[in-house]
């Protein structure tokens, strides 16, 4: 959105309502942007959306193997949105335009829009992991994915360690030809990049140091009434760790008696893709694991476990985040992981707890890190969080917030931007 405002342009999108105008200025009166949409039928929404997407594509690059469900339907449906939102790219297209694609959901639309537009400038940035090249191999369609993939001038991952496993796939899987971080394929060169996402720092920082934040803060706090609180938020995805976190404060509290009454651990997972049944299975685990532990270590003026499943603007998150003493961020994986980015900013004497399987862990060594598949040694590594001394916390914290700074979302979308036209300069020279 910050990029469309400041530059101008056409956010092609998913339409779901159909009532809505296929092409619209945003905001309507003295517009910065256009938006175009693609209007989906509900069964393209649940095979394109809800099956390739969210049931292949996103368990598979995050390990999630037993979460796979292969139907051939899904992907005939995932061919045809993408030539759909190609076709709109393709509609909307002017020469030198910059076309820049957004993670998963559109694996083969550069390929489709080159077919039509030989010479355009095509980018495209993954969101999420990128698996080993023998897990990505699992799918049955793994090789004709990738083509769709090549047929961007540059790619773009959080982290070196995806787009080496991105290089080994079209190596091994396409007998493409790698040369340093460059693919060269049919007759072009693909170039693959690291460029790791960031927040919007001065926008959470301006937040979190507002009064009424403050003062929220202070009140979640007051309310609770522990001497210490951990914090988790997170989208209720079974990627994120939520249950294995709620397994290793349980053990937590059975090894530390002494901690009981003291501290608790307030986790918000919001509503997400309710109509998969692994996240309504992961739900139900979740609810079952926050009534064990209530009922097995609450006294009568202490809850352990404060579990909210709902929405928070970020106002409310930025209290949280301000609230808390440690942030407990266990994804089993993750992309990068922008809640860890927004704790670090909005915060100002915690300690963040980071599984080593998330983006973000590469970039944020002062973090404590921790293998989310470890329970005791997660267990051991809340008590550690919880004991660190003042001067510790406060020297880790500060150089985390020199970090997260450098990764703001504005220098991401400028460097992803400046990659795609040092591209464009160099076919254009060649021409
Ligand atoms: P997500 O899997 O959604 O993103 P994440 O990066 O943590 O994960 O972003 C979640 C966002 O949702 C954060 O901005 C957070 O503040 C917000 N959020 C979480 N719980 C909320 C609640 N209860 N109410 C309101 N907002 C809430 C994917 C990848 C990540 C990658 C991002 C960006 O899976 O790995 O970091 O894209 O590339």
């Amino acid at each position: 959105m910050p990029v469309l405002q400041q530059r101008g342009g056409v956010w092609v999108s998913m339409g779901e309502d159909p009532d809505l105008p296929e092409r619209q200025p945003y905001p309507a009166e003295d517009p910065d942007f256009f938006v175009r949409r693609v209007p989906l039928a509900q069964e393209e929404l649940d095979h394109y959306y809800y099956g390739m997407a969210n049931r292949v594509l996103w368990p598979v690059s995050h390990y999630m193997m037993h979460n796979i469900e292969l139907d051939p339907v899904y992907m005939e449906d995932y061919r045809d949105v993408n030539r759909r939102f190609a076709e709109a790219v393709v509609d909307e297209y002017q020469d030198d335009d910059l076309v820049w694609v957004q993670d998963y959901h559109l694996m083969l639309a550069p390929q489709y829009i080159r077919d039509e537009e030989p010479d355009a400038t095509i980018g495209q940035f993954w969101h999420i992991p990128w698996p080993a090249m023998e897990v990505f191999r699992i799918l049955p369609w793994s090789r004709e994915l990738l083509k769709g993939m090549l047929g961007c001038d540059h790619i773009g991952l959080h982290v070196d360690e995806y787009v080496e496993n991105f290089l080994e796939s079209a190596r091994v899987l396409l007998g493409a030809e790698v040369e340093g971080n460059v693919v060269h394929w049919q007759g072009r060169e693909v170039r693959v990049a690291s460029h790791p996402i960031g927040v919007e720092v001065e926008r959470f920082e301006t937040m979190s140091a507002a009064p009424d934040v403050k003062r929220k803060a202070e009140e979640i706090r007051d309310d609770i009434g522990t001497e210490s609180l951990i914090v988790g938020i997170d989208r209720l995805d079974y990627t994120k760790g939520i249950l294995t976190r709620l397994q290793a404060f349980e053990r937590f509290l059975q090894d530390n008696p002494e901690y009981h009454g003291r501290v608790a651990l307030f986790q918000i997972a919001t509503p997400s893709r309710t109509e998969v049944e692994s996240y309504q299975q992961i739900k139900r685990e979740v609810d079952e694991a926050v009534g064990r532990i209530n009922g097995a270590f609450a006294s009568d003026n202490w809850v352990p476990v404060h579990y909210r499943y709902r929405t928070y603007t970020q106002r409310e998150l930025c209290a949280f985040y301000r609230a808390a003493d440690v942030a407990l961020i266990t994804p089993l994986r993750d992309g990068m992981n922008l809640v860890t980015q927004e704790f670090v900013v909005a915060n100002e004497r915690g300690v963040l707890l980071l599984s080593e399987l998330t983006g973000a862990a590469y970039l944020l060594p002062e973090a404590l890190h921790v293998n989310p598949y470890d329970l005791p040694r997660l267990a051991e590594k809340i008590k550690e969080a919880l004991e660190m001394g003042v001067d510790e916390r406060r020297e880790r914290l500060d150089r985390l917030k020199e970090r997260v700074k450098k990764l703001d979302v504005h220098v991401w979308a400028e460097g992803f931007l400046k990659a795609m036209m040092a591209t464009r300069e160099t076919a254009q020279a060649r021409a």
